[in-house]
């Protein structure tokens, strides 16, 4: 036997150079920028969804929004797991609570990474999965972001000496690996964002066409009848195929009028390259011709500029229904489209016919689409 004595690890055992205050300081300023994007478009997309005071265009605005919000969350999985990886000898630091002040800011790095995790599991989900969680999701993921951008500030000027020296500091004329490592600290810190650039390219696709031949991961894209990708068919929302019994219901405060579908086909028709562009990140422009909105509420008596009920012969899904705001209403291109390109609309994207309106989240380009409602202002 030695004489030496077994004793709980400690962090000073851990020398790995993953484990430098230098390569924790920078892959935190990488996660910082991720997690910064992620917080601003996710506030965005709740304005937008909630409509009033979104812009109308440009018609791209949603789809560049949401899509760099999906784009940094997937960048934020492989940085937080080198983050933590970086960090968790400080598990083993003792004693566990020195002070008020290093209480508080133990405690903020727990809910920053049960928030940083909840929030990246919770968003894969609902890329995968489309909605498991129905209206609960947006809510928890909205409030687990403000819990990460919150505990993030919190560490940030609780860490800023820490972080300034971990980022001023040369690489002290690093040669090789510490002993017990096989990593240097720029091996750690160029496999770290090569691992991130990979889980990008492989998804980015989703919402940049462009990536679209390099991205072997992206959902969605391209996929579908008529080239849009369709995330609830007929058949999963219920809905079969219409007879001539089928009527448009336009109601307006000045009058309500029903629009047979010959009747729609009979109105002059307007064309709009518009993209449907999904909460979940993947987008995908095409043209879609039909009757303006706005024509409808006028032939109907109304005047537009109030926003809009629109609802579809959807019975029970979540977005069986959905609120056009007025500005979108009083558009020229929000259209209730008839056709995709130059066919008539697959019963999977709406047929008889369905909402498109510029710059707004898919959930509320609503199809299947019975009957328009004028709201009170
Ligand atoms: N009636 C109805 N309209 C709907 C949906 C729906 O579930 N029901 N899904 C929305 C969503 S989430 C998106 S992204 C767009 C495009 O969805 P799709 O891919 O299912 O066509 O349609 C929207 N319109
Ligand atoms: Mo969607």
């Amino acid at each position: 036997m030695t004489g030496r004595k077994l004793r709980p690890p400690a962090e000073r055992d851990f020398r790995g150079a993953a484990h430098d205050q230098r390569v924790t300081a920078r892959i935190g300023l990488w996660l910082g920028i991720a997690f910064g994007i992620c917080f601003l478009t996710g506030l965005l997309s709740q304005l937008a969804r909630a409509g009033s005071g979104w812009p109308t265009s440009p018609v791209d605005l949603y789809r560049v929004t949401q899509g760099a919000h999906v784009v940094a969350g997937v960048a934020a999985i492989p940085l937080l797991l080198a983050k933590l990886w970086s960090v968790y000898p400080k598990l083993f630091a003792r004693p566990l609570v020195r002070s008020l002040p290093h209480a508080i800011e133990r405690g903020s790095i727990l809910v920053l990474s049960g928030a940083a995790l909840f929030e990246v599991v919770t968003g894969l989900f609902n890329v995968a999965q489309n909605y498991v969680w129905g209206f609960g999701f947006p809510a928890a993921h909205h409030v687990a972001g403000w819990l990460a951008i919150g505990s993030v500030l919190v560490h940030v000027a609780v860490k800023l000496p820490v972080i300034r020296r971990g980022l001023t500091r040369g690489d002290g004329g690093e040669r090789s690996a510490p002993p017990g490592g096989i990593l240097t600290r720029r091996g750690f810190l160029r496999g770290t964002g090569l691992a991130t650039g990979v889980a990008v390219v492989a998804t980015a696709g989703a919402a940049v066409p462009l990536l679209r031949p390099v991205s072997p991961l992206s959902w969605r894209s391209d996929r579908g009848p008529q080239g849009v990708p369709v995330n609830r068919t007929a058949r999963a929302a219920g809905v079969r195929a219409v007879d001539d019994s089928w009527r448009l219901t336009v109601v307006t405060p000045g009058g309500t009028r029903a629009f047979s579908l010959a009747e729609l086909r009979a109105l002059p028709q307007t064309s709009a390259s518009l993209p449907i562009a999904c909460v979940e990140g993947w987008n995908q422009s095409a043209s879609w011709t039909g009757v303006p909105v706005a024509d409808l509420l006028r032939l109907a008596g109304g005047a537009p500029g109030s926003p809009v009920r629109v609802r579809s012969l959807e019975r029970r899904g979540a977005y069986r229904s959905s609120l056009l705001p007025g500005a979108h209403a009083a558009d020229p291109a929000t259209l209730l489209a008839l056709r995709l390109g130059d066919e008539p609309l697959a019963l999977d994207h709406g047929y008889p016919c369905r909402l498109i309106a510029p710059s707004r989240p898919g959930v509320t380009q609503t199809k299947w689409v019975t009957r328009l409602e004028v709201e009170p202002r």
